[in-house]
């Protein structure tokens, strides 16, 4: 029991990985490449993703540890690549058999399979002939689309089409990809943003129409933008970078058309994307189910000064993030940082919540949040991740007080149920419940040891809650 406002019934307590970060495997059973296993940009002394938590095959021991956690959903994404391994030939069997295999071990398990499409892991032979450059690669993911419906449809409930397309775009580093700043390659960018949200649209139609029962969604990394002070212009620059960051995203996928603030921004840059005949109309059919949505922390911004602290990434991803001359990215003076210098503010959770819920009055599903940290074994076999608990706390605090402010939350999967190789900073920053026993390079026997976390977790889950203090 709690003291704090209640959460809907069946509510999906759960957590969540990726398939390229956990699952290893990587060429495993006909899987083709994808652009993370191509990736070129893997800072020195970080390992790669060829094996990762060896989840591919360990599955059986991980479902067995989310159960005992007492998981009631798990969220994970399929490898595109493992279903079709050039992404638009061939469909691979023993691929499509190993995602069959997870899911009925879920299943049998009680535990509901929410899936995520796709996870910054495109198949490399389509990156090869333009990626979403190309509207050939819209085609090619509504085709996949098709295949994980025509699986998968009758096991899996809850779907995602996208995580983080707004992180893919503001930061493709996470993809593999480089950023460039020329005008061309930034139209170039958002007119690859274009053909993804025409992509899930038409997985989203797709869906309903053939899959009635099926409820679908975006999963874009949304937070609330807090200008620096109550001057007018930082305000401005606020509300711009928000139009930018979040609302372009949701805009498109819940009403079909593109934010005007945002729109205005690409126009007036020369970066719009194309509209070929035909593309409002799919925008405008598609419909999402509901919102996931990834939650790390709020970013702060003041108005731009003009000079080189306005251009984006610069490597410090919670300061550096957008796009350049819109405002200046500030560090806010009231939150504190975790070990990799991420602002952490469990009260912007709740600002967040709140922020989505008014602007689209649709189900809420928090599909990652969650503390990187350096997390030690000790010698007897225990790990005291007590910076995680109470990260963890203070976030479900807050999504608790905002279903009593009235937002219809279905669901909190934070990142990760197990550890994962991080997009970019290796094994050694974890987020899981489960410690995977191995180091860059050293692979150890990737021994699965519970957390402190762990155990604060399952019973958080049983007691369907936190309590107040
Ligand atoms: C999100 C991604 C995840 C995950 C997480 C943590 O952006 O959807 O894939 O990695 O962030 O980020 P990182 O691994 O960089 O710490």
């Amino acid at each position: 029991m709690t003291d704090l406002p209640r959460l809907r019934p069946g509510f999906l307590w759960g957590a969540s990985t990726s398939a390229y970060q956990v699952e290893g495997g990587w060429d495993a059973d006909g899987k083709g490449p994808s652009v993370q296993d191509a990736r070129t940009n893997i800072p020195e002394g970080t390992t790669d993703f060829r094996v990762a938590g060896d989840h591919y095959h360990r599955y059986q021991e991980d479902v067995a540890l989310f159960a005992e956690l007492g998981l009631k959903a798990y969220r994970f994404s399929i490898a595109w690549t493992r279903v079709v391994p050039d992404g638009d030939g061939p469909e691979n069997p023993d691929g499509i058999a190993f995602y069959h295999r997870l899911i009925d071990e879920l299943l049998a398990h009680g535990i509901e399979p929410v899936v995520t499409m796709y996870h910054f892991d495109l198949p490399q032979a389509l990156q090869e002939k333009g990626g979403w450059s190309s509207r050939a690669t819209v085609d090619a993911f509504a085709r996949y689309a098709g295949i994980l419906f025509r699986e998968y449809g009758d096991k899996v409930r809850y779907w995602l089409t996208i995580n983080e397309q707004n992180m893919m775009i503001l930061h493709p580093g996470a993809m593999g990809l480089e950023r460039e700043d020329t005008v061309e390659a930034r139209r170039d960018l958002y007119q690859q943003n274009h053909h993804m949200l025409l992509a899930q649209a038409r997985a989203m139609a797709l869906c309903h129409e053939t899959l009635p029962q099926a409820k679908i969604g975006p999963a874009p990394n949304i937070v609330s933008i807090y200008p620096a002070s109550s001057a007018p212009e930082d305000v401005l620059a606020a509300d711009d970078f928000s139009a930018i960051r979040n609302w372009l995203y949701l805009d498109v996928a819940v009403h079909g058309r593109y934010n005007p603030t945002a729109w205005a921004y690409l126009t007036s840059k020369g970066i719009q994307p194309a509209f070929a005949e035909g593309d409002q109309t799919v925008l405008a059919a598609a419909r999402p189910d509901f919102i996931a949505f990834n939650y790390y922390a709020t970013h702060t911004v003041a108005a731009p000064s003009g000079g080189a602290e306005d251009v984006g990434d610069t490597g410090d991803a919670l300061v550096s993030l957008g796009e350049a001359g819109v405002y200046r990215a500030v560090r806010n003076p009231h939150l504190k940082t975790n070990d990799f210098g991420w602002e952490l503010d469990p009260t912007g959770f709740r600002i967040t919540l709140r922020e989505i819920h008014d602007r689209y009055r649709l189900p809420l599903l928090i599909t990652e949040n969650g503390l990187g940290a350096y997390d030690t074994l000790e010698d007897d076999g225990t790990v005291h991740d007590g910076y995680r608990i109470e990260y963890l706390a203070e976030h479900i605090r807050n999504m608790q007080l905002a279903a009593g402010d009235g937002v219809d939350i279905m669901g909190y999967c934070p990142w990760s149920a197990i550890d994962l190789v991080s997009t970019h900073q290796g094994v050694r920053k974890r987020y899981g419940f489960v410690y995977v026993d191995r180091d860059e390079f050293d692979l150890k026997e990737l021994a699965r040891v519970r957390k402190d976390s762990f155990f604060w977790y399952r019973d958080v889950i049983a007691r369907n809650g936190v309590s107040a203090s």
